[in-house]
Parts: C-alpha cells; structure tokens; sequence
C-alpha cells in the first residue's frame, strides 16, 4: 500500500467509516459462523477494513504515533470485545436451546438395524455333539491346547520316531527358562484331543466315561484338511467292555446326528493307543441321492464315504501310564474332527468356508 498523504487524518477517516457499525453487525448475527465471516471482514488478516487502516500506523511520524496508536488500539480493542461478547451470547443461546429442546429418547432402537449374532457352524456342531454324549451318560471335561509331548505322545505308545512326532506334522513350541535359555522341544500345540485320555485317566478311577472337545493343530492343508481344526475326544473305561459296546456308542450318535438309517461303517485301521484300531465312515451326503459315488464328488473322492472318526479299545500300555490296572480294566476310545461332522450335516464343500468367516456364508445357519 502506497503511503498516504497524511496518514493521521486517513487513519481518523477510517475509523469513523468503521463507525459503530460493526456492533449492529454483530448482534445480527445469529450463529457463530455469520458472527466469525463478520469479524473477518474487519479485523481478517488481509482484507479486514479495520487491519488496512492498522496498517497505515507504520507511516504515521514518530511524534504522533503514541497517541494515533493508542486510540486505533482502543478501537480494535472494542472490537474484540463485541465480537467476544455475541460469541458468548450466541454459545449461551445454543445451550439454552439445546436444553429446553425436548430430550431424546436414548431407549429408542437405533436406524441402523444389527442382526443377532449366533454362534459358528462349528460351535453349533461341537454342543449338539457334546448334547447326544451327555443324553449318553458322558461327562464333559475341558483339556489344554499347549501340551507336553509327554500327554500328546508318549504315554500314548507313540514310539519316539513315529511320523506325526515330525517337525513336518506337528508344531513344537519353544519354551525358555528363566533365564531366556531354549528349554528343548517337550513342548507342541496338541495334534489330538487323546491327550485328555491321559490326564483324566491318570487322575480318576473307572468306571468313568468322558468326552472333551477342543481345538488342535497340524501341518496339514486341503479341501477336507485345516492347519487347526476341532475334535472331540470320547472314552469309557470299565470292567468288561467290548468293541460291542462301542460300535453301539457310534451308532446311537451317529443317528442322534443324520437321522436313523444312516450308512456307518468300520474299517479296521491303527493307531497306537488302542488295540483294535478302526477308522468309521458316514455315508457322504454329497452322494447319497444316487449311489454314493457321483463322478465329481470331491469330498468323499467318489468313494461315497466320508472318514469321520477314529476309535478302538484302549491299548493296555496306556493304562498303565496311567496307573490303571489293564488286567481289570477295558475301555473304548473314539476322536473325530468337528468340521468333518458339520460339513456333512450343512452340505458344506470345503472346510475353507468354516475359517474365512465370510457373513453372507455364516448367515446361512
Ligand atoms: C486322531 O486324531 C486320533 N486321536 C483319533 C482317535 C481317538 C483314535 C481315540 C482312536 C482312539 P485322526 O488323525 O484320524 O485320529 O483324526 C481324527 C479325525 O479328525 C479324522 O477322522 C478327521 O475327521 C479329523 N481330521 C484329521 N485331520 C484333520 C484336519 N487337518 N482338518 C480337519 N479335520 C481333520
């Protein structure tokens, strides 16, 4: 800005342009944004009509600044002050406003409708099972996911270089000291829940018939396979008892679960704690409106059955790890893959869709 003439008199002239017209300005404007656009087309950094004439201050002559300055500052001064106050005034409106409005009804449902939640498929599936096994006679106790080898293995005659004791199959867990120092690999995520066997039968007396159910964990990858799934783990020990009463046992369940009449079959198979082992497949519902082996039927491979469990009597080196005598006592052991069940039960095709937890998916149950 080019230096005026006679900075006083344009200083004086602008003020009294100025006037008192601000204040009308002010008490005209109802709400807080009018009052600030307002204020800014006075006092605005560049083009408030009141900072050009703070700006003409620097051409004022040294003797006249003192009293020239003193009077543009009262000025501004008064400015502030009204637009403060009406600031004031327009909260203490608002407030007013807002508390004589009518109050709103926090216990009114809110716009945005929330389905209701239900548990997974395969939560749905593991309490129906562990339901039939308590209507059984079967008492339900819980089992830890991080295990000894001890518990998971050994006691369970696994020989020390059986495959599943892999690293390739099984995930060891690093375990430290207290002073940070590697402690060894006794320590894995559980590949079954047979370690339940041990650590009641190794605190409880027969008779006794237990199930537990849980999550485990292999290396394991495919349609039908998952890195960590769910089993549940049944067994019952007592004097006297038969693969009979086992066979029994699975067919009653299996009923509970598909309806009477549905396929089960026995396949003799092994594993190390029970003696005989056998491996029992359900007819797959995937197949069963034909004759059970469709030609594209993935998940049970066109054989049409489905591999749901495995099971057997109680191998006599396992009771006696666990101070049970196995002159006195036999017992039947039984170990399925919740999945697997509820895959059959849903008609779902691959396991994948029981972790991805796509809603439109889980939806549906
Ligand atoms: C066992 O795990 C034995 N502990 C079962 C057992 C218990 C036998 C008591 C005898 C006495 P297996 O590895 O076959 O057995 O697994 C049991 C079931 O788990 C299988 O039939 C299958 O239904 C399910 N399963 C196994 N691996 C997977 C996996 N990666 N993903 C989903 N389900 C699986």
């Amino acid at each position: 800005m080019s230096a005026p003439e006679n900075p006083v008199a344009a200083i004086e002239e602008g003020l009294a342009a100025l006037g008192s017209q601000y204040r009308d300005t002010f008490d005209e404007s109802a709400d807080e944004q009018t009052l600030r656009d307002a204020y800014a087309k006075i006092l605005g950094k560049k083009k408030g009509a009141l900072t050009r004439v703070l700006a003409l201050m620097r051409h004022v002559p040294g003797e006249e600044r003192a009293p020239v300055g003193a009077k543009v500052n009262t000025f501004k001064q008064e400015v502030e002050k009204a637009f403060e106050g009406r600031l004031a005034a327009i909260a203490n409106e608002q407030r007013q406003a807002d508390l004589q409005a009518r109050p709103f009804d926090l216990t009114l449902p809110g716009r945005l409708a929330l389905g209701r939640g239900h548990l997974h498929p395969v939560m749905q599936t593991r309490d129906d099972l562990l339901d039939i096994f308590r209507d059984l006679g079967f008492s339900v106790v819980p089992g830890p996911e991080v295990e000894l080898e001890e518990n998971n293995f050994t006691k369970l005659a696994f020989p020390p270089d059986h495959p599943a004791t892999d690293m390739q199959d099984t995930f060891w867990v690093d375990t430290f000291g207290p002073k940070n120092e590697p402690l060894g690999g006794s320590v894995l995520l559980r590949t079954h829940t047979s370690n339940t066997q041990i650590r009641v039968m190794s605190e409880r007396r027969p008779p006794m018939a237990v199930v537990s159910a849980g999550a485990v964990y292999r290396r394991d990858d495919d349609l039908t396979h998952s890195p960590m799934f769910h089993q549940i783990e049944g067994f019952l020990v007592d004097e006297n008892v038969s693969m009979g009463d086992l066979k029994g046992v699975l067919t009653a369940f299996a009923e509970a679960l598909y309806g009477k009449g549905i396929p089960l079959r026995l396949r003799p198979s092994y594993f190390p704690f029970v003696e005989p082992g056998a491996e029992v497949d359900i007819g797959c519902v995937f197949c069963s409106e034909e004759d059970g082996t469709r030609e594209s039927c993935k998940v049970c491979k066109q054989t049409g059955w489905v591999e749901v469990l495995g099971c057997g009597m109680i191998h006599p080196e396992v009771f006696e790890s666990c101070g049970i005598d196995p002159e006195r006592y036999t017992g039947y052991a039984f170990g399925f893959g919740i999945e697997r069940i509820a895959m059959l039960r849903y008609g779902i095709p691959s396991i994948k869709l029981l972790f991805d937890n796509d809603p439109r998916f889980l939806a549906q149950f």
